[in-house]
């Protein structure tokens, strides 16, 4: 048995420029490192993300966080590195709050995904194995990317309220291939933009999607079918949309400068899904609207993903199956702080025969954790952005190097 000798945590920044956690853990054996996404269109049933509010980096330093490392390192120290339940519960325990704000879940999810890596090193295993062990699942899949090739809302300086435009390459045999024909799609997508709008409108958001000065969400379906189609990968790829509409939601939605309620909004979708053959819509509705998950979800045979509706938490999924407010959970490890308790949420959803999509967040940095999650769970679905920027493309490219492990090794 390995144990825990200490943990440090340190500030690193993500890919927007804002400070966020690095912890790293000593063992035995060596050292284990992971870092801690942080969102811009965060919903406000995640768990607590503890920034400084001082005058340093605008008030989103994380050195509180930071500080609170040393504690928990004196509470884990000589703990099997292997056991990720014991390890995740002493974290919750000394926490001690429903949503982490005491430590903060950043600095808790910090050490909780370290001590996976350093649990998995242990194990002689490959991280996606090593969760895969965690979860009890034996079979190891490569998942559907979903692509956010034209970005938004939050994620963009454009006037488009939706937040994420992506493609899916689901009907290919590999995950190459099914990257390479996404790839494709955004380049050609890229030529497009560039004969239409010129040289500024080929810029991207946080997320490495095209950022082109759009008026409203059908143009950007239009140009998104018109890159699939040119690329000639009709009926093998398609395409999925991420509203974040809790971000245009004030009493009523506002929506591409029109006002709708919650039923107006629906037959919007609906026609969308329609005329564009769109699979999947995620948090169409604002994050308390469960009445517009459920119509969406009964009426609509899409896949409907509840993100900030669900945040992650086992009690807010339970809800939803119980309103049948969604058919898809999408699972982020920061919007709750542990990786057991990620675990859990992904095991709930799918017992229930709802579908899973691993996430990224917008702010991210180059660790590819979320790739191995995915495979570990073999949920099916990973969503990390465009091809396009470091942070996004090291978790594709990651899932390449797991691709090849599970030819050779099995
Ligand atoms: C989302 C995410 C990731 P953010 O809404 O799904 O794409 O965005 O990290 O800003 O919450
Ligand atoms: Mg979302």
């Amino acid at each position: 048995m390995s144990s825990i000798r200490y943990v440090i945590a340190r500030e690193i920044l993500d890919s927007r420029g804002i400070p966020t956690i690095e912890a790293e853990i000593f063992t035995n054996s060596g050292s284990y490192t992971a870092d801690v996404p942080s969102g811009t269109s965060s919903g406000i049933h995640e768990a607590f993300e503890l920034r400084d509010n001082k005058s340093r980096y605008s008030g989103k330093g994380v050195k509180l966080a930071v500080k609170n490392m040393e504690k928990i390192s004196h509470k884990i120290t000589g703990m099997d590195v292997t056991n990720q339940k014991g390890i995740d519960n002493a974290l919750i325990a000394m926490d001690g709050t429903e949503n982490k704000s005491k430590l903060g879940a950043n600095a808790i999810l910090a050490v909780s995904l370290a001590a996976a890596r350093a649990g998995a090193a242990e194990s002689k295993l490959k991280l996606y194995e090593y969760i895969g062990t965690l979860s009890g699942n034996k079979k190891f899949t490569l998942p559907v990317p979903y692509m956010n090739i034209i970005n938004g809302g939050m994620h963009a300086g454009s006037e488009l309220s939706i937040q994420e435009f992506l493609i899916v390459p689901k009907n290919f045999q590999t995950f190459s291939r099914a990257l390479r024909a996404g790839t494709e799609i955004y380049s050609d997508l890229k030529k497009i933009i560039l004969a239409r709008y010129g040289n500024f409108a080929i810029n991207v958001g946080y997320e490495g999607g095209f950022v082109p000065p759009l008026q409203n969400t059908e143009e950007a379906l239009q140009l998104i079918q018109k890159a699939i189609n040119s690329s000639g990968y009709s009926g093998k790829v398609f395409i999925a949309m991420d509203a974040a509409a809790s971000s245009f939601y004030h009493e009523k939605y506002f929506l591409d400068r029109k006002i709708y309620s919650s039923d107006q909004l629906l037959e919007f979708y609906r026609k969308l899904v329609q005329d564009y053959g769109i699979i999947s819509i995620e948090d169409p509705f604002d994050e308390d609207d469960w009445n517009g998950f459920s119509k969406i979800t009964q009426e609509i045979p899409i896949q409907v993903v509840g993100d900030d509706l669900l945040s992650t938490n086992v009690k807010r999924i339970q809800e939803a199956l119980n309103k049948k407010a969604c058919n898809c959970l999408l699972l982020k490890a920061n919007q709750i702080g542990t990786l057991t308790e990620t675990i859990e949420a992904a095991k709930l959803a799918m017992k229930n025969n709802w579908r899973v999509i691993v996430s990224h967040r917008s702010g991210d940095t180059s660790d590819s954790f979320i790739a191995d999650l995915a495979v570990g769970l073999g949920c099916g679905q990973i969503k990390a952005g465009a091809p396009c920027r470091g942070e996004r493309t090291e978790k594709y490219n990651q899932l390449l190097r797991i691709s090849e492990h599970i030819k050779i090794f099995g």
